[in-house]
């Protein structure tokens, strides 16, 4: 592979807040009252056509003031995070077939486990901490095997890989499912119990043989019935996914299509055993737990029952919608056509992180009032009227944070933050106060038992607790007890009546990616994380990692011969979006017709102006994981060469 010289983009920490005059003038830097009393103005003047935008970065004390803000004090739920373009179809996906939206097993169980499938996940590079858990399990005789268009890191530990193609996920389920009733591997005895609608389930999956299946999936029928017998045989199995499952147009669907899978053969609701997506940002699990999300208020409590609301009306002396708000991508639907005309965006890089990011921008740019909250300059800022310095919540402030087993664990303020920015609960309640609601939490502590006393499931977390336990995961409803790690555990209970609500199979159908491979758009484009960067590149863009290669156009051996483009090379890479010039890497763990980029590198190469913004009507996930595109040589090889 080439070596190629770069400057790593480097962001800095803001800590100046500024203004913008008017409407395409430069910011310019204002002091904190001026700058605090232009963002209570815009957002005054847009009450009931406002979103909030909150960050999973964040802590669960600055989400939960952050959704009270919205809710309180500018009347709407329109309230939401990177969850949407994320992990919601699992939340949705869980909370249909279990209640809740929680991922059902401790990380310690997978090291005391059997078999793991982890199906759509690159573990390895994005859930290091995780995957320790998985190495141990692997090391005390635990099968993994790994479901992936791409030979992953996480893949090289596997026991096989099954590299399917892009956006086929629910025939290999459901080819695995049939695999498993026809050889009579199901658990009955659970299915009867615990479960509804598998005769359906199983009319669904009949069509789905190996064979049918190896037509879409591209997997051999061999390999995939090794894993179907190894996982139903199991005694204990964890299934894990990300986002190769969840970001698609049907991205619900296909989490449901592989609940359905732990729901045949009894593998959840047991030490050891469950179902699991793995969150993204470190407090994208908390974020929603305090309602940061338009159809839940704290506690993951339904905002349409009346008396979830009332509890809630008394103890904030308000009137809260009886609705549910917008979600993040309604959010973006609605700047079009003008029902959203001012955005309070704190700590999230949605002119970047959005599918069809062009288009995103442009929608920004139409808003009355946007008001950015982070602790870079993003992209995002740079569109904004107001932009509002904050302290970092990793080690310059106080207060929880909840990760993907649920575990809510303290973070405690390490180092002073620069000169000049302020706590994000102290800037949000200053424009609390400067729009007639004088808030004020004299720390986080008291914020977060302001939130004990409303949410049942966090009722028995006091900060002591905390601290002692090394976190506690939900549902820790008293102050003498702990649960016991996993959820669902009543679904085994021998008294029916104990046994609440059955889980329902989901029946689900394939439905492949909206964009069309065709002449024009002959590759299969995903995108998603590499090792050494995070997200949009605003956090991990400032230091220099010896890792770090930037961005690339990754095809397999085949497709750059096909195409006649060398390693290094600048291409155009086309979408029916828009294009971008990136050089090419050549990697032999993509199987031809499969391109991948990251999206780390915006200044070098804005990915988001390929993917498609089709998404899920259930979570209003983007299909970021399958766009068709076309790569072009830039220069024309001389004639006769
Ligand atoms: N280093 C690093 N770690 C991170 C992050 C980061 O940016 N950098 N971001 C964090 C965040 S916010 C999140 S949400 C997580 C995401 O964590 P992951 O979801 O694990 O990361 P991705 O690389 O986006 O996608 C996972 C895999 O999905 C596969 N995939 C693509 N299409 C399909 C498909 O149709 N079917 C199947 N089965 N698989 C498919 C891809 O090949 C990829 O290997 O990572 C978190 N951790
Ligand atoms: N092509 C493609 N696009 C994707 C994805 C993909 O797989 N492919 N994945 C999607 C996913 S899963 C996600 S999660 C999104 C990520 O999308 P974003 O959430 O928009 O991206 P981040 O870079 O994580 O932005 C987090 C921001 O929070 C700021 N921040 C950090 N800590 C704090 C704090 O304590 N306070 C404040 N106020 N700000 C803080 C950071 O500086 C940064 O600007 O991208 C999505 N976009
Ligand atoms: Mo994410």
């Amino acid at each position: 592979m080439p070596k190629r010289e770069r400057t790593p983009t480097t962001y800095s920490r803001i800590t100046q807040p500024m203004v913008r005059d008017e409407k395409g003038g430069p910011l310019r830097a204002a002091g904190w009252d001026e700058a605090l009393d232009r963002a209570a103005r815009g957002l005054a003047a847009a009450r009931g056509a406002f979103g909030m935008f909150s960050c999973s970065r964040a802590t669960n004390e600055m989400n939960y003031v952050a959704q009270k803000f919205t809710r309180v004090v500018m009347g709407t739920n329109n309230v939401d995070s990177c969850n949407r373009t994320c992990h919601a179809p699992s939340v949705a996906g869980l909370a249909a077939a279990f209640g809740s939206g929680g991922g059902t097993s401790s990380y310690e169980e997978v090291e005391h486990t059997d078999v793991v499938l982890m199906w759509g996940s690159n573990a390895r590079f994005a859930h290091p901490i995780f995957f320790q858990h998985v190495l141990k399990g692997i090391r005390n005789g635990a099968r993994m095997y790994a479901v992936d268009p791409r030979r992953t890191s996480t893949a090289e530990w596997a026991e096989s890989w099954l590299g399917l193609n892009v956006g086929t996920d629910i025939p290999m389920a459901h080819a695995i499912a049939r695999e498993i009733i026809h050889a009579g591997l199901h658990n009955e005895a659970f299915v009867e119990r615990a479960t509804t609608g598998f005769a359906e389930y199983a009319a669904e999956v009949e069509p789905w043989t190996l064979e049918a299946a190896e037509r879409v999936t591209g997997v051999p029928a061999a390999a995939v019935r090794e894993v179907a017998h190894a996982y139903a045989r199991a005694e204990r199995a964890q299934l894990c996914w990300t986002l190769g499952i969840t970001e698609h147009h049907n991205g619900t669907d296909n989490v449901r299509a592989l609940i359905n899978l732990a729901l045949l053969t009894g593998h959840v609701g047991r030490y050891g055993s469950g179902v699991q997506p793995l969150r993204g940002q470190n407090n994208v699990q908390g974020g929603g737990d305090m309602g940061a999300i338009p159809d839940r208020l704290p506690g993951f409590q339904d905002i349409l029952e009346d008396g979830v609301r009332r509890k809630f009306e008394t103890a904030w002396d308000t009137v809260i919608q009886p609705r549910q708000g917008l979600n993040l991508t309604k959010m973006f639907e609605a700047m079009e056509s003008g029902e959203l005309r001012a955005v309070y965006c704190v700590g999230e890089n949605p002119a970047q992180s959005e599918a069809d990011s062009e288009q995103a921008v442009e929608r920004l740019r139409r808003l009355d009032c946007l008001v950015v909250q982070d602790i870079f300059m993003t992209k995002t800022a740079e569109l904004a009227d107001v932009v509002l310095p904050a302290t970092a919540a990793w080690c310059e402030s106080s207060g929880t944070t909840t990760n993907s087993e649920r575990r809510v664990q303290l973070v405690r303020k390490a180092v002073d933050p620069p000169d000049g920015a302020r706590d994000d609960i102290d800037i949000i309640c200053d424009l609390a106060t400067r729009l007639g609601h004088p808030w004020k939490y004299a720390d986080a502590e008291s914020v977060w038992d302001e939130l004990r006393s409303l949410s049942p499931q966090h009722h028995g977390m006091t900060y002591e607790r905390l601290r002692d336990n090394q976190g506690i995961q939900w549902p820790c409803p008293d102050l003498d007890r702990i649960g016991p790690g996993f959820l669902h555990g009543r679904l085994w209970a021998d008294d029916p009546d104990e046994r609440g609500r059955r889980a329902p199979f989901g029946i689900v159908r394939h439905d492949p990616p909206v964009d069309e491979t065709d002449d024009r758009f002959p590759l299969r484009l995903t995108t998603g994380r590499r090792l050494d960067s995070y997200n949009t590149g605003v956090q991990s863009g400032s230091y220099a990692s010896p890792l770090r290669r930037g961005e690339y156009v990754e095809l397999c051996p085949e497709d750059a011969e096909r195409y006649g483009v060398r390693a290094g090379e600048r291409v155009r890479v086309a979408s029916r979006r828009g294009e971008v010039e990136a050089p090419v890497w050549i990697d032999p763990a993509l199987r031809p017709g499969l391109a991948f980029m990251a999206m780390h590198f915006p200044d070098e190469v804005d990915t988001n102006k390929l993917t498609i913004e089709a998404n899920d009507p259930i979570a209003g996930t983007a299909e970021f994981k399958a766009s068709a595109i076309r790569i072009e040589r830039l220069t024309r090889p001389a004639v006769g060469s």
